[in-house]
């Protein structure tokens, strides 16, 4: 990687309260144009207060590329059935039924002490479904991750091929193949906090990322993401610095299917 990139980081905020935040990693010359579209969003979000807009480059040397997992959607007749399929998949990727119920009964309530939603995503050991973290309110924040400014286009009109080229997908799927590159990380259930976004996935190395739709019922404003852990062979310390620091581009798409309908047999 040769060219000098720049991470660009949006998070928003009212009232002292997360509102928003997005990320994304370009060139010098679509460095103003992404971060006014970042902004842009912000506010579309609501009035926000506060909004943090950080520019910094990164050294091309530590870039690490990688592919994104592929793409699968599972249509549900309603978002109970969503969760006993997200259950199903995460025990298919080795996370215990302990953890999985544990994580999706933390995300239903609301992952912060007074059922707020976190910034962040929960650590969860994938045999005792224990909350590893050590900020309960925060969680561990993704960041640095984006597709490859060379293959961008080509991997976005791909996307759009098959109605999912919404920055929310694409952005979900960069988090998740990052997180799915994590040492020690077995699996990520995450469902949105937007409470008409219903989809929500499971995302684990062999089937790749695997939509869920609905996973969570209209109007619900609570959401979050989950990371299952194999605690035997995952140092947390360094795990929290991957996701959090680690620069990953994404140069090459998995296979996108088209929705199917999810069997309780599979
Ligand atoms: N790192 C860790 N956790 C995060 C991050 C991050 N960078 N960004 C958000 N979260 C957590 C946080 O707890 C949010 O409340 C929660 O995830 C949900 O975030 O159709 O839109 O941005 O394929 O609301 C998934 C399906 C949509 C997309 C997920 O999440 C599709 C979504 P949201
Ligand atoms: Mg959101």
């Amino acid at each position: 990687m040769e060219q000098t990139l720049y991470s660009l980081r949006m998070r928003a905020s009212r009232n002292g309260q997360h509102l928003t935040g997005a990320e994304r990693i370009v060139p010098l010359e679509q460095v103003c144009e992404v971060s006014a579209r970042l902004i842009e969003r912000a506010i579309q979000r609501g009035a926000p207060d506060d909004i943090h807009c950080h520019i910094e480059s990164l050294d091309p040397a530590n870039v690490l590329l990688c592919a994104l997992p592929d793409l699968s959607t599972l249509q549900v007749p309603d978002w109970q059935t969503g969760r006993t399929a997200a259950r199903q998949r995460l025990q298919k990727a080795g996370v215990s039924l302990k953890a999985a119920d544990h994580a999706i009964r933390l995300l239903t309530d609301g992952p912060v002490p007074g059922g707020r939603v976190m910034r962040g995503a929960m650590l969860i050991d994938a045999a005792s479904g224990e909350r590893l973290e050590t900020d309960l309110a925060r969680g561990v924040r993704v960041s640095r991750m984006d597709l490859a400014p060379s293959m961008s286009d080509r991997l976005m009109a791909k996307l759009n091929l098959h109605g999912l080229g919404h920055h929310r997908v694409r952005e979900a799927l960069v988090l998740a193949g990052k997180v799915l590159s994590a040492p020690g990380v077995l699996a990520e259930l995450c469902w949105s906090d937007d409470p008409a976004y219903l989809t929500g996935y499971v995302a684990e190395p062999v089937s790749g990322y695997q939509r869920i739709l609905p996973l969570k019922a209209q109007g619900d404003p609570r959401g979050g993401r989950a990371f299952f852990i194999d605690r035997q062979h995952c140092e947390l310390n360094r795990l929290c610095h991957y996701l959090e620091k680690q620069v990953v581009l994404f140069d090459a798409m998995g296979a996108i299917y088209p929705p199917a309908a999810w069997k309780a047999t599979e």
